[in-house]
């Protein structure tokens, strides 16, 4: 099937009560992997590239893989810009067969960020592109952050209503204490679900959840066994998550689980194999680490069993 927006992908999930995982892709075996998981799970999902992936692989390899997985698999896909701060990028991904881009402009003050947001909107309208925008800072709470430096970080209600007014985005990225990467708390994982339920009710378009990678104990302890060296490694526990798409989350973006799967799959083939040098017998493992993975959040996000 052609490939199919965010905007129709989320606005099913918003009614259904379940959530779409946006997983990132960079090479041919991360794309296959996702897409095999979405056919085995009967499961939609979210192709995202970020800049920096299109730095790495180029944008012509990245289109024309995805629209050759679209075409094969029966699963709904949409190809999605992640976290584009380049408006020459987002012309182009929209002007080359993009579903979705993400505008971030989070790191502007509230009026900057409108501006250039609004500026994407009506880059891609009239074309079948969705705008995803993002209110608020991906920076890890502390334990004994000050209540100001919180409210200056996390997403608030009422400019998140604001924002989406003025902006008349598709869907929007919010902070309640997730992060990028495998750190994401020292302590105690902790989410802000009361900030979550305020901005679910003065914001009627799909919310977001960036950041929300698990660090799966079984996955960490993979990598750990074959020499990764990752301490303190630490994610979002799957009941936050499960909490979070209860309260309103309808898209979930996972990149760090899937590098993580990749890397220990990888690292034990190199080790317990050290005569193996076909790049297919250590990339393949890797690729089915990560079709595992994605497995387990399509069951955890409740999208298995959603293919149209
Ligand atoms: O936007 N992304 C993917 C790119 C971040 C680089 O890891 C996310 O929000 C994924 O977050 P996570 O928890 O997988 O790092
Ligand atoms: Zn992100």
């Amino acid at each position: 099937m052609p490939l199919t927006t965010n905007k129709e992908l989320l606005t099913l999930a918003k009614k259904g009560g379940y959530a779409v995982g946006a997983f990132n892709i960079n090479n041919l075996e991360i794309l296959q992997a996702i897409v095999s998981a979405g056919e085995a799970e009967r499961s939609p999902a979210i192709i995202a590239v970020s800049e920096g992936a299109i730095q790495y692989a180029g944008m012509p390899y990245l289109i024309s893989m995805v629209r050759t997985a679209a075409a094969q698999t029966s699963a709904p896909i949409s190809l999605h810009l992640d976290h584009g701060k380049d408006l020459n990028v987002i012309r182009s991904c929209i002007d080359n067969g993009f579903t979705s881009v993400m505008i971030d402009g989070s790191e502007f003050e509230f009026e900057k960020n409108i501006e250039v947001t609004k500026k994407v909107v009506e880059m891609a309208k009239g074309k079948r592109v969705s705008v995803e925008a993002e209110l608020g800072r991906l920076k890890g709470i502390e334990e004994k952050i000050s209540v100001s430096e919180k409210e200056a970080i996390l997403t608030d209600p009422q400019a998140a209503e604001d924002f989406v007014k003025r902006t008349e985005v598709d869907a929007l990225a919010i902070a309640i204490g997730t992060s990028h990467g495998a750190y994401k708390f020292k302590g105690e994982a902790k989410l802000d679900f009361e900030r979550l339920k305020e901005i679910a009710r003065k914001v009627s378009i799909p919310l977001v959840l960036h950041g929300a990678s698990g660090v799966p104990s079984a996955v960490l302890e993979r990598a750990q066994r074959f020499g990764a060296k990752l301490p303190g490694a630490k994610g979002i526990p799957d009941e936050a998550i499960q909490k979070a798409i209860g309260l309103g989350i309808s898209k979930i973006n996972i990149d760090t689980d899937l590098r993580l799967s990749f890397v220990g799959a990888l690292r034990e083939i190199l080790t317990t194999k050290p005569d193996e040098f076909d790049p297919r017998k250590i990339l393949g493992p890797g690729r089915e680490a990560i079709k595992q993975t994605v497995q387990s959040k399509m069951k955890l996000f409740g999208s298995s069993g959603k293919a149209a």
